[in-house]
């Protein structure tokens, strides 16, 4: 069974104003696909054929660049989407909150951090809340299409929260201004999404 490029959850335009509609066009439809594509392609034939994508990024050969950029590309878009929602952004409640509050002393603190991975990853890159098991989160950014699926990554955990921070997810309605996108990023998250994951992955 192949790869399949998942559907958006919402109309490409309904994240505006904080992300536009042709970004998002561009983006599940031309760059997704295309590591979708990519890696069914890279995985067709051999052992990698017909596992799930857990499986392959998590036993992945760090030095098999077509499986970790594109199977890496494919996890990632896939929940990026899904952290994301019209109805989104607010503050996370119930057991996350509790967890961001005692890693980070506040969602405010939080806030400042995971911004800062985000803004200071150099180049193309992911910005991530993790969970543990056993329930603490960490902030920690990759670069690349790398997730903390992916073995000796140096950022532990279940990624349960992604922010794209490639030029291709902001650059056709923020230019350069790296900052303005991830500050409007929390108006569309999903925490109900991102709490979902927390309480199946602690
Ligand atoms: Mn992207």
């Amino acid at each position: 069974m192949a790869f399949e490029l998942p559907k958006l959850p919402y109309a490409f335009d309904a994240l505006e104003p904080h992300i536009d509609a042709r970004t998002m066009e561009i983006h599940h439809g031309k760059h997704h696909a295309g590591y979708t594509n990519n890696l069914n392609n890279a995985v067709a034939g051999n052992a990698l054929e017909g596992k799930s994508i857990e499986a392959v990024l998590s036993g992945l050969d760090m030095t098999n660049t077509a499986v970790r950029n594109n199977g890496g590309g494919f996890y990632n878009h896939s929940l990026f989407w899904k952290v994301m929602s019209p109805n989104g952004g607010g503050k996370p409640t119930g057991e996350l909150a509790a967890a961001i509050d005692s890693a980070f002393g506040s969602f405010e603190a939080f806030k400042d951090v995971f911004s800062k991975a985000a803004a200071t990853r150099f180049g193309s890159g992911w910005a991530w809340l993790c969970v543990h098991k056993g329930g603490k989160v960490e902030v920690c950014s990759t670069a690349n299409q790398d997730n903390s699926l992916m073995p000796g990554i140096g950022c532990g955990g279940f990624p349960i929260l992604g922010l794209d921070v490639w030029e291709h997810a902001y650059y056709l309605h923020y230019q350069n201004r790296r900052p303005d996108y991830i500050e409007h990023f929390y108006n569309v998250i999903n925490w109900d999404y991102v709490s979902k994951l927390y309480a199946e992955n602690k």
